[in-house]
């Protein structure tokens, strides 16, 4: 299998299904390409032989496309069942399906004023936003309340216990509440930190800060330099 993925710096939908697929060890190619919306560029044509969307990340297996991340999660967990990534319990699955759905569509007012940039540190960025976007005061709020609940009853250290497709999802939004020094709860806090230590997290964000590849439309805070 093929996985078509973005910059690491930047990419968070392109590091769900890569840490989903590392930390569980499925093997898989890594094919990185330089963001960029404009027709001409070789992100742009390099996807039109492989996706309708023009959009990372894809992956590939055997020639067949399956893109957006959450059709990925699906697919890898039909074709990986001893991997269990979803939890094994019905109800806890439907739970963590919700979770995954929530964050694919929601928390747009974290992602668009915190857009992910791990080689940075933001901390006053971060104290700003908070201050003046109420909305994303919100969807830190029903974060750390959704996290909370999600160790009350699976007990941690992740969401539902042992990794899932669910703590791939929310990898993202650990690294944004990194960089922007965001203000979580205590238990929130862990999260953030135990998702990090994580042998393939650390992995990405390696590579993600070797990068060096500023790219403007991605960097609202920051001149190139
Ligand atoms: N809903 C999609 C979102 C994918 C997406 O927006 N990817 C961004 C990179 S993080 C992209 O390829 N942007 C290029 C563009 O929109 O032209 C998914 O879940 O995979």
């Amino acid at each position: 299998m093929q996985l078509y993925i973005g910059n690491k710096n930047y990419s968070s939908w392109s590091l769900r299904p890569w840490l989903l697929m590392t930390h569980a060890g499925i093997p898989f190619e890594e094919i990185k390409l330089r963001l960029s919306f404009a027709a001409d560029s070789p992100f742009k044509k390099s996807l039109a032989a492989i996706t309708p969307t023009g959009r990372v990340p894809v992956l590939v297996d055997e020639g067949f496309a399956v893109w957006d991340t959450l059709a990925i999660a699906e697919y890898l967990a039909e074709k990986y069942p001893a991997k269990q990534l979803w939890p094994a319990q019905p109800l806890a699955r439907a739970r963590a399906r919700s979770l995954c759905a929530e964050m694919h569509s929601g928390f747009t007012a974290l992602r668009s004023h915190c857009p992910m940039n791990i080689e940075t540190s933001l901390p006053e960025i971060g104290a700003k936003v908070v201050a003046e976007q109420p909305d994303v005061v919100s969807d830190l709020a029903r974060l750390a309340s959704m996290w909370e609940k999600q160790f009350d009853e699976h007990g941690g250290p992740f969401l539902f216990g042992a990794f899932t497709v669910a703590d791939a999802f929310f990898a993202p939004v650990c690294t944004r509440i990194k960089t922007y020094a965001l203000p979580v709860p205590p238990r929130a806090a862990a999260y953030v930190e135990h998702i990090h230590s994580l042998p393939a997290m650390q992995a990405w964000t390696r590579d993600a800060r070797a990068e060096h590849d500023f790219l403007d439309f991605d960097e609202p805070y920051r001149t190139a330099r």
